[in-house]
């Protein structure tokens, strides 16, 4: 969908863009450092680590553990401060979550957003162990005065010319959720270095952003938090000027695991005529999943997919759908509806940030003549 100005591209007043559209050298250096979730990953119930998405806008912090701290201040009963033993040493909570960057689809906007430029795979399963946030929010003790929980973490940046953090902040009805985690754990291994190693939150339910890595601070704080990740980034908005909507919970998205076999250069698939199971995974932060559907022809019609129930609130459920691939090209389409009612559109809504494209996932195949082209 184009943007409704032809004359004014709003896109023109941030910095790093190329007037032509093309993917920039800085774009190729953000996506060689931030890679997706390999399609065929969508077999793991819970992603292997390395296979995780990933997404990091400024440098990776490299932090010593003995002596790192996390200080909980602000507007508290009392300071306190843990090493990363004195979380370990708390009771812990393990949990299964999934999640997706805000930004996961961008690549379908035109004109193109500038960022990350993600295709449809900014998304991954892991399991987090961790400490209840609510656990240390009220072992400080939180005054009445405080409305909203602040995130420091230690990676530092600069935007619009001004230094910066990755700092964002939750209402205090969204810390205090019992799913809100202070994770030091994924998969049973200590946080791997750029998924936020040694501590960092994890918001369930929610696209990625708000889940702050490298946590080396949490503030209680009076007045609404206005810092550029919280006011800038993360909100829909059509000009730089606007405030925009800002962004919380992940809208539902299906994606399928592309069948048959790539080839290595223009990615093309090819797969053998007969009957084949397409298989994928399907995830909404807004309600559970109700239904997913596939499409063999573009999206013309649909029949419904084999639904697993799903395991928890916070994770992508498994779906399996039987298709009888005849010889020909056919493009391939899956699309899942929320029991809130929400369901993926067939075309993005275009906004200046590319967030929250989760339009149908598109796979072009061709189905072989004989098994012995494949
Ligand atoms: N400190 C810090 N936390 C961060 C980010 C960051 O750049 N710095 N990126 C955020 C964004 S936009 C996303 S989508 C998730 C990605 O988490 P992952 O890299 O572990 O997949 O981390 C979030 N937390
Ligand atoms: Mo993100």
């Amino acid at each position: 969908m184009r943007h409704p100005s032809d004359e004014h591209d709003p896109r023109a007043e941030l910095p790093g863009v190329d007037a032509s559209g093309a993917i920039t050298p800085a774009e190729l250096q953000l996506s060689a450092r931030n890679h997706g979730l390999p399609l065929e990953a969508l077999a793991y119930d819970v992603t292997p680590a390395g296979m995780h998405y990933l997404l990091t806008h400024y440098d990776m912090p490299v932090v010593d553990p003995a002596s790192w701290r996390l200080g909980v201040g602000g507007l508290v009963g009392q300071e306190l401060t843990f090493s990363l033993e004195d979380l370990i040493a708390r009771p812990a909570v393990t949990q299964a979550v999934t999640m997706e960057c805000a930004g996961n689809g961008r690549t379908g906007m035109s004109p193109r957003p500038i960022g990350q430029p993600w295709v449809v795979e900014a998304v991954g399963t892991a399991e987090w162990t961790g400490v209840p946030l609510r656990a240390v929010l009220e072992a400080a003790g939180v005054q009445d005065a405080a409305i909203a929980v602040l995130f420091g973490s230690l990676d530092r940046g600069t935007e619009d010319g001004r230094p910066t953090s990755f700092e964002r902040s939750l209402s205090l009805a969204d810390a205090h959720r019992d799913e809100v985690l202070l994770a030091y754990a994924m998969n049973g291994q200590p946080l791997p270095p750029q998924h936020g190693f040694p501590l960092r939150l994890v918001v369930p339910g929610w696209y990625g952003m708000a889940s702050v890595k490298w946590l080396e601070r949490i503030t209680l704080i009076d007045r609404p938090f206005e810092g550029h990740h919280q006011v800038r980034g993360y909100c829909l908005r059509q000009t730089p000027d606007e405030q925009g909507e800002p962004l919380t919970r992940m809208r539902p998205r299906s994606l399928m695991t592309p069948p048959g076999v790539p080839e290595s250069t223009s990615r093309e698939r090819r797969l053998k005529p007969g009957p084949v199971t397409v298989r994928g995974r399907a995830w909404s932060g807004l309600a559970e999943i109700a239904r997913v559907e596939l499409s063999a022809d573009g999206g013309e019609s649909w029949s419904e997919a084999r639904l697993a129930p799903a395991p928890s609130p916070w994770v992508w459920q498994a779906w399996e759908w039987a298709w009888d691939a005849h010889p020909g090209t056919h493009e391939l389409c899956c699309r899942a509806t929320d029991r809130a009612g929400n369901a993926q559109p067939l075309e993005p809504t275009w906004n200046l940030g590319g967030y929250v494209n989760n339009e149908v996932q598109r796979v072009p195949v061709i189905v072989a003549r004989s098994e012995l082209d494949v």
